[in-house]
């Protein structure tokens, strides 16, 4: 990756940041860790890597992402908006009365969402069930998943990884956002997954283990995913800090958070200085 295109993904990253802390902002309160630890994922897919139009939202062949940790809507409703899929002063109607924008993933709600997520463990299942379709129809989509650590403790969860191993989804890449902590802790301190590479090796899948933060890294095992065609579904286990861009978050204790007009002006401003760096770089 040039320098150029590693600036632009970054950049786009530290502006879905912005957004995310727009729309909690707005609204008071939200599930800001776990939003803003898969911001470079969304920004390197979203930026880079997937195939869509905003103008035609179900477009034929486009590819998928389905965020299955729900909570997570906010980081792809600041995506969708940047990219042109809903305007931009809908981001501060999160979850009000009548709004378009639940705070959990709504695809009757929201262009641009494949999937009505929330109950965690489920959104995973629906991911392998289209990339079974497009599998079938040989159409080269890829479809792609987010779960998050505490999330994959769902027995569900492994139940569809055994499903997508027995299916050969290679059209399949799933994000594990390995943020160490879930609603009321520490991963390792409630149900330890121990090591997720291990365990995805041992159910047949191509792994990958990377720094979540890092748009390059990001990018280079997404491309390696794309080339691998041997019949194997992937996942790429991602690295990254709950409440990752901001200062006042400790991971373990920053799942919901409330704000207020003081603390989201302090949170704009330091990703405001973030950006800056970058572009004098
Ligand atoms: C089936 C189900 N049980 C409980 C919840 C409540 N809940 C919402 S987020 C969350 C923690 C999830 O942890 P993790 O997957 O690690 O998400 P992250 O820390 O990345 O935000 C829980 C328990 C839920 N949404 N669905």
């Amino acid at each position: 990756m040039n320098a150029e295109e590693k600036i632009r993904l970054q950049q786009f990253a530290i502006d879905i940041r912005k957004q995310i802390i727009r729309e909690m902002g707005s609204l008071g309160a939200g599930h800001l860790g776990g939003n803003l630890s898969i911001a470079d994922i969304v920004a390197v897919l979203y930026g880079s890597e997937m195939k869509y139009d905003p103008a035609d939202p179900k477009m034929k062949d486009r590819d998928i992402l389905i965020c299955s940790k729900g909570h997570a809507g906010p980081c792809l409703y600041g995506a969708l908006a940047l990219k042109g899929f809903i305007p931009m002063e809908r981001l501060d109607t999160l979850n009000r009365g009548g709004t378009e924008l639940p705070s959990h993933c709504d695809r009757l709600h929201v262009p641009g969402i494949e999937m009505t997520t929330g109950s965690l463990g489920q959104g995973f299942s629906a991911a392998c069930g289209m990339a079974l379709a497009a599998h079938l129809d040989e159409d080269g989509r890829t479809v792609y998943c987010i779960i998050g650590d505490g999330e994959s403790q769902e027995g569900q969860i492994w139940e569809a990884v055994l499903f997508a191993a027995q299916q050969k989804l290679d059209n399949l890449i799933l994000f594990v956002d390995y943020n160490k902590a879930q609603l009321d802790g520490w991963t390792r301190d409630i149900c330890d997954m121990g090591d997720y590479v291990d365990k995805f090796h041992a159910f047949g899948w191509h792994t990958a283990e990377i720094d979540g933060h890092d748009v390059e890294a990001i990018k280079t095992a997404v491309d390696a995913a794309k080339a691998d065609h041997t019949g194997r579904p992937h996942v790429i286990v991602c690295n990254t800090i709950k409440g990752y861009g901001v200062s006042f978050t400790k991971p373990n204790a920053c799942h919901h958070v409330n704000f207020t007009p003081e603390l989201v002006e302090q949170c704009q401003k330091e990703l405001d200085a973030a950006r800056a760096a970058l572009t004098a770089k």
